[in-house]
């Protein structure tokens, strides 16, 4: 790549809005495999002053003609690049008619229209519609679409797109043109087009003003069976945004469509979601219970979009966490109001805690709302999403339930039907609850990294005062290096010495809103020393440190009412030790760690499903985030050693566990599915034990189970005993499943994952398999993703093989699609913390993609990122 060609960034603060609007767009759709003709009729109207230039965002397609107001234009009357076409005129209302043609057979990329299995598909988010067409393909150009889709009705029955199909027609020469109009103006990346032969699943939906709403799910002929429990979560979640926000559906039809082909989740694209099909499909036979969570979360996700991202849409691709952040905000409360709130927690603090956060320390660290991309791709992140989602979760507990939805009622009553930005959320927020003040909040927008907060405490017994001191931290990151005091609000609980919550002012639990560098906090009238669990319910997204004796914790543990931070405080324990064993080769584990949980696991009262969490040992990305120079090798060890420590410590504990939570016929529920993660988190942990039955258990379990949860759970903990029983497992379940991609995913991430030395060389023989196809990125993920993220002992191997063969991956993907081989790179640009010399290979492997010909923005953004500043020097 010459020089002048680099990839250049983009900037919030270059914000300009558009000079020509849009009023209507009319696609003609001509489905062919290779040469797909796309009309586009659009109506520009001219809105702001300004340059009588109108710049056409468009790549990778044929333009065959320009006509503007009725006229046809020679090439010397616009100017066509590689990524735009410009047109030059006085008008300041006109039609331009583009008539362009595109190959999605060949489109791997997956973005734009492509061809998924045998189905047409599209994905515009964020700036795929520029493949289809000559557009302003920008969020804040609205538009009211008419789509009319010209195929063969026998090879694609079903011709969708957004919003109402008005008609239908039969063409003379044996084609069929449907037309679809939708009355609600859009912006691009919300535009969908499918077309293809599938097994439908219809339903209906009753709004709670009294209107029905068609629902159809639409998935690859026989896997029907496998869609009722998405149309489930789609009736729940329409009914819940009704209940939670007083928010109904809009248009008379809600379409799902679940394709094999697709680089993310899902979309959301105005009544006719694309979904992964991962995220839609499941039975009790194929899919574990964590995946029906995940594809009621997802389903509700994006029908919540609806109207937080489509109704009100984003100004420019910087304010994404306008929409994402608090989706994801909608879709957690979603999943916590229908089930576990502390499981759910627990689930949600994981993510940040083992990505977010070393996303944040990372070469890729940036603020919520970003102020400068290269490829606005590589930005659909977990600080963009999860930590988004906790920014809004904070300003949920500021203001509260009824604050919340009172500042939600003023967001959708301004800004229905527009483009806006994080500063018009925040604003309705703060209009709504005049009694607060949330200036110094909003930093916490525009500030990247992760704060450390540290908490000293005195207790005066003479005057019964209590003085607690807290103060912050943000060290500099990779994008900014100043960083300010931010509004974090810290939840606190008092305990008595005999673990009973203890009232200062009235009141055990109290928040304290740390908004200083430094500050102090002082109760008076307190009697004893009492015990003091902070950050509560993970009450800010920051590294909380105090300094707790093993005695102050472990009764802690006991004392707390709060499920999740029972569940935070073991973590502590845990990873307290195993640090203080990465250090000490010799280190013994203290006996009053394995008392602690055995009486936590004994309580009646106890929830199963956090009782299994407590018997999960920190992973190594959590450990890992411990150090500024870590020793892999010392790290995993101490892990292992501090896993058999529990297992063998908690044994019979753990047998009898597994004995009382015998599984029963497969039903899922919360009262089941708790009981079978008790059952399976026993059944792992007891497989790092030198007991000799539980071979047998685990293979007692594979044999008989009736579902996947079950099946799989005895897989991975089969995968962690000896290899003749993990072989004969794994051969089973290849057998039993080979052909069901789905199912197959989850024996290749446990075959990516297994740590053994020979594990890349059978990596290499799979991809040979009839499982395995490199342009699907599920199988990628399933892969690849799994050795990258999920077996550290190999990808952090010394000799760098691990490193050396994702690189080998990354150029092939490069070429194939870039936003998959850009989500992969993860784990070889998050290696600050990492030791000189596997710092060293990891430098020279990506200079080596550096060097690719051809790189694609997408990667060429995180490599450069990386190597100029993480490995710089
Ligand atoms: C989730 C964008 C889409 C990463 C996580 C999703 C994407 C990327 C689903 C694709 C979504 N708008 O709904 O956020
Ligand atoms: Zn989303």
């Amino acid at each position: 790549m010459s020089n002048s060609s680099l990839p250049s960034a983009q900037y919030l603060k270059d914000y300009q809005a558009p000079v020509f609007g849009v009023d209507t767009i009319e696609l003609t759709v001509f489905l062919d495999d290779h040469k797909t003709k796309v009309i586009s009729k659009v109506r520009y109207l001219k809105q702001l002053e300004g340059e009588q230039v109108l710049r056409l965002n468009g790549e990778q397609q044929t333009l065959l003609e320009v006509k503007l107001a009725g006229v046809t234009l020679n090439a010397e009357q616009y100017q066509l690049t590689d990524e735009e076409l410009v047109i030059t005129t006085h008008l300041s209302e006109f039609e331009l008619e583009i008539t362009t043609e595109i190959d999605p057979a060949n489109n791997s990329s997956l973005e734009g229209l492509y061809k998924s299995g045998g189905a047409f598909c599209t994905q515009c988010e964020a700036q795929g519609f520029r493949k289809i067409t000559y557009y302003l393909d920008r969020p804040d150009v609205l538009a009211k679409y008419t789509t009319h889709i010209i195929g063969n009705k026998s090879i694609y029955p079903h011709m969708l797109s957004n919003g109402n199909k008005i008609e239908e027609v039969a063409l003379d020469d044996g084609l069929t043109k449907v037309t679809w109009q939708d009355p609600y103006p859009k912006p691009s990346y919300l535009f969908a087009l499918v077309a293809g032969d599938f097994d439908v699943l219809e339903d209906n939906f009753t709004t709670a003003s009294g209107r029905k709403v068609d629902l159809a799910l639409f998935v690859d002929k026989g896997n029907l069976s496998r869609a009722p429990f998405a149309m489930e979560s789609l009736k729940k979640s329409m009914a819940w945004d009704e209940s939670r926000f007083g928010l109904e559906y809009d248009l008379d039809i809600y379409m799902i469509v679940a394709v094999d082909f697709f680089n993310m989740g899902a979309m959301e694209n105005k009544g006719l979601n694309v979904f992964n099909s991962k995220c839609v499909l499941a039975d009790s036979k194929s899919a574990t219970d964590a995946d029906y969570l995940m594809i009621e979360s997802i389903v509700g996700h994006e029908y919540f979009h609806n109207w937080t991202g489509n109704r009100i849409t984003c100004r420019d691709w910087f304010q994404l966490s306008l929409k994402e952040g608090l989706t994801v905000f909608r879709d957690q409360e979603f999943s916590m109001d229908l089930g576990s709130r502390a499981h759910n927690r627990i689930e949600q603090v994981k993510v940040m805690r083992s990505h977010q956060f070393a996303e944040d320390a990372g070469p890729m660290s940036h603020p919520i709302r970003p102020e400068s991309v290269i490829e606005m791709n590589n930005f659909y992140t977990v600080t963009v999403y999860d930590k988004g989602a906790e920014v809004i979760r904070m300003l949920h507990s500021i203001l509260g339930e009824q604050g919340f939805q009172a500042g939600m009622k003023l967001y959708v009553e301004r800004h229905d039907g527009h483009a806006v930005t994080c500063d018009d959320f925040v604003a309705a927020m703060q209009d709504a609850n005049t009694e607060h003040d949330l200036t110094l909040f909003k930093l916490w927008y525009s500030q990247s990294g992760t704060p450390n907060v540290n908490a000293n405490m005195h207790y005066d017994k003479a005057n019964k005062k209590l003085t607690i001191k807290l103060s912050q931290v943000t060290a500099p990151t990779a994008d900014q290096v100043d960083k300010k005091a931010l509004h974090i609000p810290v939840n606190t609980a008092f305990f008595d010495q005999s673990g009973q919550p203890m009232n200062l002012g009235g009141q055990y639990q109290h928040v304290l809103n740390l908004t200083a560098n430094e500050q102090t906090f002082e109760f008076e009238s307190v009697e004893e020393q009492p015990l003091v669990s902070f950050l509560r319910d993970f009450s800010a997204p920051v590294q909380f440190s105090f300094d707790y004796s093993d005695e102050e914790l472990t009764k802690l543990i006991i004392a707390e009412t709060s499920d999740y931070t029972r569940w935070e405080l073991a973590q502590q324990l845990y990873i307290k030790h195993i640090k203080l064993a990465v250090s000490n080769n010799d280190y013994v584990f203290p006996t009053a760690i394995l008392t602690c949980i055995e009486q936590v696991i004994g309580k009646d009262s106890a929830d199963p499903q956090i009782t299994a969490e407590l018997l999960k040992v920190p992973g190594f990305s959590t450990l890992l985030a411990e150090y500024k120079h870590a020793d892999v090798d010392a790290i995993l060890a101490a892990q292992d050693k501090f896993t058999r420590f529990l297992a063998n410590g908690l044994a019979n504990k753990l047998t009898k566990v597994i004995a009382e939570n015998a599984p029963s016929e497969y039903i899922f529920n919360a009262t089941a599915m708790a009981k079978r993660a008790f059952r399976n988190a026993a059944l792992n942990l007891l497989s790092y034990s030198d007991d000799k039955q539980v071979a047998d258990l685990i293979s007692n379990q594979y044999y008989h189970s009736d579902n996947m949860t079950d099946s799989l759970a005895a897989l991975k903990a089969g995968s962690t005993k000896d290899d003749s029983l993990f072989k004969t497992l794994m051969a089973d379940f290849e057998n039993k499943w080979t052909g069901d991609p789905l199912v197959m995913d989850k024996w290749l991430a446990l075959c990516a994952s297994h740590e053994h030395q020979d594990v890349l060389a059978n990596i290499l023989e799979l991809e040979s398999h009839r499982d395995f196809t490199l342009d699907n990125p599920n199988r990628v993920r399933a892969l690849y993703g799994n050795f990258a993220m999920n077996n550290p002992a190999q990808f952090h191997r010394k000799d760098g093989a691990g490193y050396r063969f994702l690189t080998d991956k990354l150029i092939q993907l490069n070429e194939i699609n870039p936003q998959v081989a850009a989500r992969l790179i993860t784990p070889l640009i998050q290696v600050g913390n990492l030791d000189g010399a596997r710092k060293l290979v990891v430098k020279k492997e990506l200079t080596r993609l550096n060097n690719t010909p051809n790189l694609s923005k997408d990667l060429f953004e995180k490599v450069t990122k990386c190597l100029e500043t993480t490995l710089a020097g």
